[in-house]
């Protein structure tokens, strides 16, 4: 006998297409005037804003609603200055030795290099791990499915949750990452996913000039 359960779709309500239309519209651009910023503001952000943004990557699908996500939102200087060291280290490797020169050249029109000043400027690091498997109250291990999927989901809608409250963010991902596990004391189970690094940008901050693909290039309409 199935264990499924249903109950009629939450808060829904069809809207009128032009409606649709103009809402379609904004959210893109919205999400347009998006971009990712590497200098912030040492101002602190309201936890309010970051549990709210928190509990929208939360509503993400994930591989049979199992949520293998777990946000270690970091605040405290001490532990921030440690994790740039952290990252630092791996950045300095990376850039220095183990990029290959294709990925180095890749990266030029980002401007980015090994020294990451914003890991202890930005008041807020949000460390995202996914849980590679689940572990029951008496330690017994569950499997996970599509942790890696699920984690890039609701990591997207995090994104958008922190630009839609008006702050900016960057995805920072020292490579390897596992220094976050001991920094943060993560368990075993959990691989950390990227580091968000979430605050006010720095007055007068600027970014690369890059630009999107068009509709046309990333969409086919069959
Ligand atoms: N992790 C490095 C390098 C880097 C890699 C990619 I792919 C980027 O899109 C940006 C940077 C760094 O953070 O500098």
């Amino acid at each position: 006998m199935s264990r499924a359960k249903f109950i009629p779709l939450p808060g829904y309500a069809e809207l009128p297409e032009e409606e649709m239309k103009r809402r379609a519209e904004a959210f893109y651009l919205e999400m347009a005037r998006r971009r990712t910023v590497r200098e912030f503001s040492s101002r602190p952000v309201s936890r309010d804003v970051i549990e709210n943004c928190i509990r929208t990557a939360g509503t993400a699908p994930s591989g049979a609603n199992l949520q293998p996500w777990k946000f270690v939102v970091v605040s405290d200087a001490v532990m921030r200055k440690r994790i740039r060291i952290g990252a630092e280290e791996e950045e300095r490797e990376f850039y220095s030795h183990r990029a290959p020169k294709e990925w180095l050249e890749a990266l030029e029109p980002l401007g980015t290099d090994h020294d990451k000043p914003f890991l202890e400027t930005a008041p807020i690091l949000i460390a995202v791990f996914g849980e590679m498997y689940g572990t029951g109250k008496d330690g017994s291990k569950r499997k996970h499915y599509y942790t890696v999927e699920s984690v890039g989901l609701a990591t997207g809608l995090l994104i958008g949750a922190v630009h839609q409250a008006g702050l900016v963010a960057l995805t920072h991902t020292p490579s390897p990452m596992k220094f976050l596990n001991t920094i943060l004391g993560r368990p075993e189970n959990e691989r950390p996913f990227l580091l968000l690094v979430v605050g006010y940008p720095a007055d007068g901050v600027q970014v690369p000039d890059i630009s999107r693909k068009s509709l046309k290039e990333i969409a086919e309409f069959v």
